[in-house]
């Protein structure tokens, strides 16, 4: 097989939670211009159908279901409708994602756990619903959308921290009981990227200057600026490829340079 062709996802049928827009979306077009059939799935019919109408924009049929990825009963009826009207999942994304950012001694119980049910628990359910059809089909690919939280912390993230950081290591997890089975689970981990989830982060002063994050940001990445959603996409096609057949347990920071630098000096 050539090595371009270890990178086609013809054939491949990839679900990717949490994608009608931001970071789930470039990654899902990306391995549909691949070669994938793409599935995803939002909590909310709305975004579903926005998600539909971009997909469709841009070329791409695209499958979309309602699910909340917290939900166990859920996610198993839409993977067992998915492999009936689609086919097995060969690849599953795990992008949905939230974030509260709250001082942790002001933070309730309720939204610590929260934070954890949508980032930890849900890639854990996602995987274990897709896991014996990979296993019966003799290979399967799982991604983790990890964090910069996966290896550093900051004020007002503790939750969403302990959610990436615990992503690392289930990712390492998966790997660790699956990999015998020829399934790869990898992360990807985000630097900072341009997304309605990092918008507050970005909003312009009212004198027109940069968010004081914005302008940290920009002095923490050796790239001096944030990342796009479509940074992500070469690292998503290849660790949902063949190329990346004895990739395992990794985590491919996808940073602009951020873990390797301690900041521009003042
Ligand atoms: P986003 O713009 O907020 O998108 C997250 C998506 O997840 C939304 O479509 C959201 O749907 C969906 N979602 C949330 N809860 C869900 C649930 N229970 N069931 C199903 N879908 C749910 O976030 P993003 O910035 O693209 O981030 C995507 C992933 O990358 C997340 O895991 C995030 O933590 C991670 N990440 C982001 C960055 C960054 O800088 N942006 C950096 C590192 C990692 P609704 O809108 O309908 O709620
Ligand atoms: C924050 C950010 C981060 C990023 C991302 C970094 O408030 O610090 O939202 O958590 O979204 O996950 O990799």
């Amino acid at each position: 097989m050539s090595i371009l062709n270890k990178f086609s996802l013809e054939g491949k049928v990839a679900l990717v939670t949490g994608a009608s827009y931001g970071i789930g979306y470039a990654i899902a077009s990306g391995l549909h211009e691949a070669g994938a059939k793409v599935v995803f799935c939002d909590i909310k019919q709305e975004f579903v159908d926005k998600g539909l109408a971009a997909y469709a924009a841009d070329g791409i049929d695209a499958k979309g279901y309602v699910c909340d990825v917290t939900d166990e009963d859920a996610v198993n009826a839409m993977v067992a409708k998915i492999e009936e009207e689609v086919g097995v999942i060969d690849i599953l994304v795990n992008n949905a994602g939230i974030i509260k950012r709250i001082p942790m001694c002001e933070m309730s119980a309720a939204d610590f756990r929260q934070v954890i049910d949508v980032d930890l628990n849900a890639p854990f359910i996602c995987a274990k619903a897709v896991i014996p059809s990979m296993i019966k089909k003799g290979h399967g690919k799982i991604i983790n959308i990890c964090s910069m939280m996966s290896e550093l912390g900051r004020e007002t993230v503790s939750a969403y921290a302990a959610a990436k950081g615990g992503l690392k290591m289930l990712t390492r997890n998966i790997c660790s009981e699956y990999g015998e089975m020829n399934i790869q689970c990898n992360g990807i981990g985000p630097g900072y990227i341009e997304t309605p989830q990092t918008a507050p982060l970005r909003e312009r002063q009212a004198d027109g200057s940069r968010h004081p994050f914005d302008a940290f940001i920009i002095g923490k990445t050796p790239a001096a600026r944030w990342g796009k959603t479509e940074d992500l996409v070469g690292p998503a096609v290849f660790l949902a490829s063949d190329a990346s057949d004895f990739v395992n347990g990794h985590v491919l920071y996808v940073d602009g340079g951020i873990l390797a630098y301690i900041g521009k000096q003042p």
